[in-house]
């Protein structure tokens, strides 16, 4: 097996020494399942002590220094304070996640819902989330809609596309100049017959509608067992459409898992056409995000561990020997060309990325570090009484 040219390492660690992960506040609140949210013990109980928790998250590894937050699970009266004290705590606001699904009048949809005035009230959130961005310095909305419908008949599947459009123009039309629209798709789930932006083909086609700023979250839970999820990863970034990932992995449907942990394998592959379309060159505009829930597993060390996947999995795409694999491909030579990405999957980049924590003054496990920082037992001291937040607040 052929070991990484020294050029090909020292590329690899300038990508690295570049890369950002951007971490959501919602993993940090208690989390479960619809049969039962366990709680655990120093948990936050508000967006400022989230934050708290992120920033832990980005001192041990360093490559995350941006929390998405979710309106109005992070609701505050005061957004410019809330960015003030993520910038004292070293990291800053990233995207905007909107929420209109979780009151009793998106029953039957939010910005498709038949009823003009749900349809209102909706748009005026995706409208207040804007105002939030202007206030935190945010440069991506971002968009998931629960909206569909259970059994055939329920609603005029067509006349939904429409008012959808309706909706997301008049968002769009609110973005500032250096603001984006990011449009997550959903196979299923809440809707279970027809979900109205089921797949990146509709968010693609809504969004070249648009215009320029509006682009596509891939969610990396959210295809049909069996997706191709890196082709269509090539398919976006070609069309300088890829907007961001929510990052998670699953087994079954979205199980909003730590990234990585069931197919290493798919996000090295998700990784390499990434790094193949110029998603991580220094100019980016895709944002790379975490969209997790930890139920059973603590939630700092959840995340810190998938920050460690993400970058694991970057590390083996960036030494993926380019010419090698042209060559091959040039050649025809199908058994070579596998090799050539093999070769890479199966490279321990652990010690890579300990040496690119050492030169950062981290300390190279991450995960040990935080064990020994004190940290978690000093927030299970410190935050007594009050709600701890869960998935929903
Ligand atoms: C829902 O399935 C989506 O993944 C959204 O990104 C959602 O806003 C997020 O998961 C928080 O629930
Ligand atoms: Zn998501
Ligand atoms: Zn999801």
């Amino acid at each position: 097996m052929a070991t990484p040219s020294s050029d090909r390492r020292a590329g690899a660690l300038e990508v690295l020494r570049r890369q950002h992960i951007e971490l959501p506040s919602w993993a940090f609140g208690n989390s479960g399942t619809r049969f039962k949210v366990f709680a655990q013990q120093g948990v936050p109980r508000d967006p400022w002590e989230k934050l708290a928790d992120a920033a832990q998250v980005h001192r041990l590894t360093g490559v995350a220094p941006t929390v998405a937050l979710h309106i109005p699970w992070d609701r505050v009266d005061d957004y410019a304070a809330l960015a003030e004290h993520a910038r004292g705590l070293g990291i800053s606001i990233g995207a905007i996640n909107s929420n209109v699904f979780q009151d009793d009048d998106y029953m039957l949809g939010s910005v498709t819902n038949p009823d003009p005035a749900v349809r209102r009230k909706a748009v005026d959130h995706l409208l207040e989330c804007v105002d939030i961005m202007d206030a935190t310095g945010s440069r991506d909305l971002k968009l998931w809609f629960s909206d569909g419908t259970n059994y055939p008949g329920q609603d005029d599947l067509r006349a939904r596309q429409d008012r959808l459009a309706q909706a997301l123009s008049e968002v769009y039309g609110r973005l500032g100049p250096d603001q984006r629209m990011l449009l997550e798709y959903k196979l299923f789930e809440p809707a279970f017959y027809a979900t109205d932006v089921p797949d990146w083909g509709t968010a693609y086609a809504h969004c070249l509608e648009l215009g320029d700023r509006a682009v596509v979250c891939v969610d990396t839970g959210h295809h049909a067992a069996h997706t191709n999820i890196e082709f269509i990863v090539a398919f976006l970034l070609r069309a300088g459409k890829l907007g961001a990932f929510d990052f998670n992995s699953r087994f079954y449907a979205d199980d909003d898992l730590m990234v990585g942990s069931a197919d290493p394998f798919q996000l090295f592959r998700i990784m390499y056409e990434v790094v193949r379309g110029g998603g991580l060159d220094a100019d980016t505009q895709v944002a790379f995000m975490l969209d997790q829930c930890h139920n059973i597993e603590p939630k700092i060390a959840g995340q810190i561990r998938s920050v460690m996947n993400v970058q694991e999995a970057t590390a083996k795409a960036l030494l993926v020997d380019a010419d090698a694999l042209a060559d091959a491909q040039r050649e025809g030579d199908v058994l070579a060309a596998n090799a050539v990405l093999m070769d890479a999957y199966n490279t321990d980049v652990r010690p890579l990325l300990a040496d690119l924590r050492a030169e950062q003054g981290l300390d190279p496990d991450p995960m040990a570090a935080h064990a020994r920082s004190g940290y978690t037992e000093r927030v299970v001291a410190e935050r007594k009484g009050g709600t701890q937040a869960g998935w929903g607040a």
